[in-house]
Formats: C-alpha cells, structure tokens, sequence
C-alpha cells in the first residue's frame, strides 16, 4: 500500500485549544459597509492578514452534524425544510435513541472530525427534552469529541442544565439583521433570538451564532448582520455562515442565487470583525465549487460542516472534502 502524500491526506491535528474570551468589537455600521465594499483583493488581503495574526492560516476544524429530532417545527423559517408549515417532504421523527446517537458520533471521529453537533426541530425544548439531550451531550463527550446542539430557544435554566452535561457549544443563529427577520420568520422575534445568547453566554457554555445569506437579501443587509454579529458583547466564539439551501416546498425556494463571490465578501467582512473566531463556511457547500471554498478559507473561514448530511440535506461527502483539503495543504483539527 502506498503511503498518502499531502495532496491526498489532510493531516490531523487534534489539539483541542479552549477558545478565547473575545471582546466587543464596537464596529459602526458604517465601517462594516465600508468593508464589505472594498476592491474584492484589498478585502482578502486584509482578512488574510487579520487571520494569520490569530490562526494558522492553513488549518481548518471540523464538525459534524446529526439531526437528533427531525421535521414538525412549529416556527415558519422560511428557509426550512424541517417546518411543518410547508410541504417538503421532510418527514417528522420523534428523539434518536442513545445508541444511534453513539454510532453516529464514533463514525463522524473515525472520519476526523474534532466536534460533534445535534440539532433538533424544536421552537424550545421542554424540560424532558432537555433531560434526554443531557444524556447525548455525555455520550458525545466520552469519545472526547466536542459537543454542540441547537434546540431552538433556551431558558437560563435549561442552558444551565446542557452545562451541567458537558456541553461545549450552543448553536443559535441570528440568520438576518435584525430589519430583516420578520421578512423571514413571524412565529418568533428577533430580541428571543438575543435572549437565548445571553442565557447561553450566562452559563458559561461557548456560543455558536451565524445566519444565512442569499435569501434574496442585499449587500447592505448582508453588512448589518455581520455587524450585529460582530457586536455581541463579547462576539461568538463561533461563526456559521449559511448559503441558502433551497428547498422545494419553503416560500424561498426559487430565489436568486447569490453571486459566490458575495458569498466570499460576507466570510472576509465576519473575519476581520470577529478576528478571534472560528468562522464556519457552513450550508451551501454541496453547490459550491472548490475554487469558491478556496477562496472562502483565503477569506478567514477555518471551520466546516464534515460529513455527507448537515440535518436534511446533503454536504460533499467525507472522501470529497477530504481530497479538497489534501489538495490545499490544509491540516485539520
Ligand atoms: N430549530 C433550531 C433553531 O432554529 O434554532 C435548530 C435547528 S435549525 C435547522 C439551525 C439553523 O440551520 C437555522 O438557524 C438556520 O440558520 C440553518 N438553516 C436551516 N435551514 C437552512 C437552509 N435551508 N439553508 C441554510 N441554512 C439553513
Ligand atoms: C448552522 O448554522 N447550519 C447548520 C447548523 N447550524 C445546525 C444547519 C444547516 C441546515 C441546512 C438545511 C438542512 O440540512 O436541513
Ligand atoms: Fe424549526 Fe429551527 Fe427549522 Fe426554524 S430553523 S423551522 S426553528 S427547525
């Protein structure tokens, strides 16, 4: 057998750094608008450079995703395929079991990736939900991985509880600015999306926020949800950066594709506001070039869903990524 070379294997890294506290990066609107509309080149270069005095440029981190609880939402997202307020052929399940949960978690640090993150299709988790995610949180934990969820909204008291069993990160985006969301979402407000941040943040469990792009959105919006971001007090430790995945059956099926190279603009403007994150080129990648995902780790991205599924739709699968990231020379954590 012949021993891969560099441009077939991504070396693993495994070094699990705990992130740093970030601070308030007290960005205008104004400034972040001037980011976003600088010479495509002036504004890589400035990313690059920003991303190299805080990361290895040539390293990247994985995550891998597990639907826990599919389909029924209650919440209208009008991205989502896991709504019950649209016909999309997603069907409604009820909680994995633990056993399932373990297989899918040893396979996804078997492939190499170092977190391990479970959403569930709920507006907010009740109190024995919360108890049986607990359970999961363990089991992800004892085979050393890192563990996220995104459960919806979250009380103080349930944060306090996903603590309590480990957990590392939550997952709740803010998907727009705030202008933007009741365009997108009417079966909740934008200030409960702020709320369950401070309840996560409050518990001392790392947050994990981001939003979508191409939802038909404009530069400028695409600048203010970055800069309400970016001023979280401190900003997320983790940054999902979504392209729209259109689903037949939403009400955004069938919108504009965003120009990738917007794409690229909005991980660039996210690096250099957030300089200390991990900023995650997150939904989208299955139609994404490699040439666009190059230019999205070039931009600061340095963290990536890995694994042929995210919740319901697919992602390239393990043996793709792995290639794209062994033709780049980038070493994985
Ligand atoms: N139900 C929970 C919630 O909404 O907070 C957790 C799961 S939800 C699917 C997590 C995130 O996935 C959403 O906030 C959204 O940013 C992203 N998402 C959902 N559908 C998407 C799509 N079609 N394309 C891109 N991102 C999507
Ligand atoms: C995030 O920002 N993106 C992921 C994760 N967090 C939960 C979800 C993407 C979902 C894409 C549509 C689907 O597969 O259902
Ligand atoms: Fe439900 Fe989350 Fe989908 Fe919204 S994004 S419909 S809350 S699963």
């Amino acid at each position: 057998m012949q021993t891969p070379t560099l441009q077939e294997q991504p070396i693993q890294l495994h070094t699990f750094k705990p992130p740093v506290a970030q601070t308030k990066g007290g960005w205008s609107l104004p400034k972040v608008l001037e980011l976003i509309n600088l010479p495509f080149n002036d504004l890589l270069f400035k990313a690059q450079q920003i991303h190299r005095e805080h990361f290895n440029p040539n390293e990247v981190q994985l995550s891998t995703l597990l639907s826990i609880k599919t389909g029924g939402c209650p919440e209208d997202c009008s991205y989502c395929p896991q709504s019950s307020h649209y016909e999309t052929g997603v069907e409604a399940s009820k909680i994995m079991d633990v056993e399932e949960v373990r297989k899918a978690a040893v396979e996804a640090k078997k492939n190499g990736a170092s977190r391990f993150c479970m959403g569930a299709a709920w507006r907010e988790p009740k109190d024995r939900d919360i108890e049986k995610v607990a359970e999961l949180i363990k089991v992800v934990k004892s085979l050393d991985l890192e563990a996220c969820c995104t459960l919806g909204m979250l009380s103080a008291q349930h944060a306090e509880s996903l603590k309590e069993a480990g957990l590392d990160y939550y997952n709740h985006n803010l998907d727009t600015a705030a202008e933007g969301y009741s365009d997108i979402i009417t079966t909740r407000v934008y200030q409960e999306r702020l709320d369950t941040l401070e309840n996560v943040r409050n518990a001392g469990v790392n947050v994990c926020s981001g939003g979508i792009v191409g939802m038909g959105e404009d530069r400028e919006s695409r600048a203010a949800l970055i800069h309400q971001l970016a001023n979280l007090d401190p900003y997320p430790e983790s940054v999902p950066i979504n392209n729209l995945v259109q689903v037949e059956g939403t009400p955004l099926f069938g919108t504009k594709e965003l120009d990738p190279l917007e794409f690229v603009r909005t991980i660039a403007v996210a690096r250099i506001t957030m300089p200390k994150s991990r900023v995650r080129l997150s939904a989208g990648r299955q139609n994404m070039s490699e040439a666009v995902q190059a230019l999205c780790f070039m931009a600061g991205a340095n963290s990536i869903f890995y694994g042929d599924k995210l919740l319901t739709t697919g992602n390239p699968d393990w043996e793709r990524d792995q290639a794209l990231l062994g033709k780049l020379g980038i070493l994985t954590s």
